[in-house]
């Protein structure tokens, strides 16, 4: 039972995984996507689309809730096939010893991305090397061993779970009776019911974080859950300015946006953006750790229009965005010709009314309806239309 609700979680974990992948636009630039010879596990790509606006925090609020929820299920299921550990002899014969090795790469698989998974969204970045690509090569090893696991023992687990006197397996097969077993201490009903209220307990301190509402004072667990601050600016902050290196002097008086299509340029005071024709978009911060802040009322300039300054029509191509920030995994980032053209998506200057917080962004930060969080860049100094970055 444990297998096949496993078998259920995880193939939703791994489609909403790769949706996280193509929502970063990953083809579309090397600073989207520094995953080194990812080669043909680059060919499901597609254009991630701006509608709903609110896509991302269902696809990734799917994926870091339920990788939570799980985790009462993969421990319970580990537990379950300790006995298989101690095997011996370790290989009876070349298939059997090579399923072990296939069950060394679908646990160790199992525990490294749970383990990375959890690390990230508790905000330990303690990993060497990029979280991304860990857990991006991680996935691909775990299902490779998933799949081979799941073909030799689906029709073994659907019989285990038929209703008793319908030819249950024979529990000596499985290899999990003890040789000597002491008296039981949970009941087989009492373990699943442990296992339930474990993963509902984890549901209710955490979906509350991608909800939000009411909800997000359940979060308990989310380390950007709660509502952190009041005002119009009070809502989750992923970066400070300070902690990313931007100095007062990048975003003072002297901040100048500059927008570039080849060799025509337009440089732009904050003043001048906001004698600009201003539009509003209602639009959630919606990050890969699976948090989303309520929608904001974001208002400043449309991409469309400042592609417009510099000759573009209405079909611009996609653009680099580039801020204030001095390297660092999301100083920078390639947005798709769908994101630019999609009137939504702003050069927010303000929001809620007010004037954006340094640590939101000031003088100006990226909004894109549908987009990962990754992608809504804060203290933007230049975008270039059209450029290979
Ligand atoms: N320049 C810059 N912009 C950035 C980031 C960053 O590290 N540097 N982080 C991004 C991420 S991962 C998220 S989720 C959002 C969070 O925006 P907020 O801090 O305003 O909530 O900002 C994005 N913009
Ligand atoms: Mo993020």
């Amino acid at each position: 039972m444990l297998g096949l609700i496993l078998l259920f979680g995880i193939t939703i974990l791994f489609v909403t995984g790769l949706l996280s992948y193509a929502a970063y636009n990953p083809d579309l630039a090397r600073i989207n996507d520094e995953t080194p010879d990812k080669g043909l596990l680059g060919f499901y790509l597609f254009s991630w689309p701006t509608s709903p606006y609110w896509l991302y925090r269902l696809t990734q609020g799917v994926h870091v809730t339920l990788g939570i929820v799980l985790i009462p299920v993969l421990l319970a299921k580990l537990w379950s096939v300790i006995p298989k550990l101690f095997e011996w002899p370790p290989a009876r014969s070349l298939s059997h010893g090579l399923e072990r090795l296939s069950l060394l790469l679908l646990v160790g698989g199992a525990g490294f991305e749970f383990v990375t998974g959890i690390l990230n969204i508790q905000l330990h970045y303690i990993f060497p090397g990029s979280f991304y690509v860990l857990h991006y090569y991680g996935a691909w090893v775990f299902m490779g061993a998933f799949v081979v696991h799941v073909t030799f023992r689906l029709r073994r687990a659907l019989r285990a779970v038929r209703p008793r006197g319908t030819s249950p397996v024979p529990q000596e097969t499985l290899g999990l009776v003890s040789p000597n077993p002491a008296a039981p201490t949970i009941s087989r009903r009492g373990a699943l019911g442990l296992v339930g209220l474990g993963s509902a307990a984890l549901l209710v301190v955490t979906v509350g974080q991608s909800v939000g509402g009411w909800f997000r004072k359940t979060a308990v667990l989310a380390p950007h859950g709660q509502e952190p601050g009041s005002g119009p600016n009070g809502f989750q902050i992923n970066k400070t300015a300070a902690s990313v290196g931007i100095r007062a002097s990048d975003i003072g008086p002297a901040w100048r946006l500059s927008v570039r299509n080849g060799s025509r340029q337009a440089i732009l005071t904050q003043q001048q953006l906001l004698a600009l024709p201003q539009f509003e978009s209602a639009l959630p911060i919606q990050c890969v750790e699976g948090w989303s802040t309520t929608d904001q009322l974001w208002s400043g300039v449309r991409l469309i229009d400042l592609a417009a300054l510099v000759g573009l029509g209405t079909n611009p191509p996609k653009v680099l965005i580039e801020s204030a920030q001095r390297g660092g995994a999301f100083s920078s980032a390639v947005l798709r010709d769908n994101q630019v053209r999609d009137g939504r998506s702003l050069l927010a200057l303000q929001v809620n009314g007010a004037t954006l917080s340094q640590d939101h962004g000031y003088p100006a930060r990226i909004m894109v309806p549908g987009a990962p969080g990754v992608h809504n860049t804060k203290w933007v100094t230049r975008l270039s239309f059209g450029e290979q970055a």
